[in-house]
């Protein structure tokens, strides 16, 4: 049994005077029937927590630290920055950089805004959708989640919906009453509500690959009809790539499933794992933006020069030739020994993968949509979450969240995971 006293004592602390003892819900750990083990540093693929246990890290701060922690490169250039300051609210060449960067990795983006998290982005990509083509209504797809903003409240996945939450106290039924929220991967209902209303939608947003009700693949077709549509009706196609940018290709999910979209978001792996977010897509939409156009969005932290240097060093990063090629062998392996230990003890589990974002569900699946996702034996996965961090892993404390493997796990870590996944299962007979 692994000693904890010291995170119990911190959480004790922290929940006297942070709602719930967290800053985030999900790290609560309520879903699973735990407390947050706190942490005290983390290394490559190393999380360390302030009673001395380490972990092999699958969270990776939620999607961001793709090279794992403490990258050389990633360190240097904070670094160097701190040299010089830490916030101007003003301009500064790295925001430049950071934006070539981006632009040259996904052709859509044309020109691009930073903002300091994936909600920014969400939520100002939809002000710019509404405010670009004069319309309200908005179509996103149940268990996808975009950020925690008043209009994309509504059947969200992540930590809404590891609480379980249908919808939040405090937003207006005013505000939601033109979000439209249909199935993930409904190809029939999507075409029905588009040939219904589709002249009065001003955006269609989606995660590409969902990421937030675990990780559901896109079928075949899904993404050629949303974007089909979105023209035909003048709508335009958001895809949230706050936790698919750059994480299941260079180019992020569109450049893999070669969809373009109108306005694309991101956060996580283009701050190297500080705070940040950006929005970005075609010219004539983005100069509709403050000060070039009438749609108003700002904020004193944006372009944060911290945060610029380290997506600039984590992009630059990725860039070099292997780098995917590699994360995706040990993503394959990883899931594949999760599938057999579940298997080899005939317990009903699907998994998968797209590059190093991973998922699993203990359901026979397929899971498609956010009700399949449901099916999930939650309390097996809290044996399962609970059993895997005795033995030395770190997973998020949620059915409804991805995993991620980073370019510092190694062959013998992934080894040790299916290892203990194997273990772990046996109890879950
Ligand atoms: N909602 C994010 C994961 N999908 C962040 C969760 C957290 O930081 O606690």
């Amino acid at each position: 049994m692994m000693n904890n006293s010291r995170s119990q004592e911190f959480f004790t602390q922290a929940s006297k005077v942070i709602p719930g003892g967290v800053n985030s819900p999900v790290r609560a750990c309520g879903s699973v029937g735990g407390q947050p083990v706190f942490i005290d540093k983390a290394d490559g693929s190393m999380i360390y927590d302030v009673d001395g246990n380490s972990y092999i890290d699958y969270v990776g701060s939620w999607g961001p630290m793709i090279l794992g922690h403490r990258h050389p490169e990633v360190i240097k250039a904070l670094e160097s920055v701190l040299q010089s300051g830490t916030s101007f609210g003003a301009p500064t060449a790295l925001e430049t950089e950071l934006a070539c960067l981006l632009i040259d990795m996904v052709p859509s983006v044309e020109k691009v805004r930073m903002v300091n998290s994936g909600t920014e982005a969400t939520m100002s990509a939809l002000r710019l959708a509404r405010g670009f083509t004069g319309r309200d209504i908005i179509i996103k797809f149940d268990g996808c989640y975009h950020g925690h903003a008043d209009t994309l409240l509504v059947a969200a996945g992540s930590g809404v919906a590891t609480l379980g939450i249908p919808g939040s106290p405090g937003v207006p039924e005013s505000v939601i009453k033109n979000t439209l929220s249909i199935d993930y991967n409904n190809i029939d209902s999507f075409t029905e509500v588009m040939h219904k209303m589709g002249d009065k939608v001003a955006a269609v947003i989606v995660e590409p690959i969902a990421g937030n009700m675990g990780m559901v693949k896109p079928i075949a077709g899904f993404h050629e009809t949303l974007r089909e549509l979105a023209t035909k009706y003048g709508a335009l196609l958001i895809f949230d790539e706050v936790m698919t940018g750059f994480r299941v290709h260079r180019g992020s999910a569109q450049g893999l499933l070669g969809i373009v979209p109108d306005i694309s978001c991101f956060g996580k792996i283009i701050g190297g794992g500080l705070p940040v977010g950006a929005y970005g897509g075609r010219r004539d939409i983005m100069d509709h933006i403050a000060p070039l156009g009438p749609v108003y969005q700002a904020g004193t932290l944006s372009g944060n020069p911290l945060a610029m240097a380290a997506g600039i060093a984590t992009l630059k990063e990725i860039s070099r030739p292997g780098f995917y090629e590699a994360l995706e062998l040990a993503t394959e392996k990883l899931v594949n020994g999760l599938g057999d230990a579940a298997s080899n003890l005939r317990i009903e589990f699907c998994t998968g993968h797209v590059g190093s974002m991973a998922g699993f569900f203990f359901t026979a699946g397929p899971v498609h949509s956010f009700s399949d996702a449901k099916k999930s034996d939650l309390k097996r996965f809290a044996s399962f979450y609970k059993g895997m961090l005795e033995r030395g892993i770190y997973l998020a404390p949620s059915q409804f969240e991805a995993l991620f493997v980073s370019a510092a796990h190694t062959e013998k870590q992934i080894q040790k995971t299916i290892d203990a996944a194997a273990e772990t299962m046996k109890g879950l007979v």
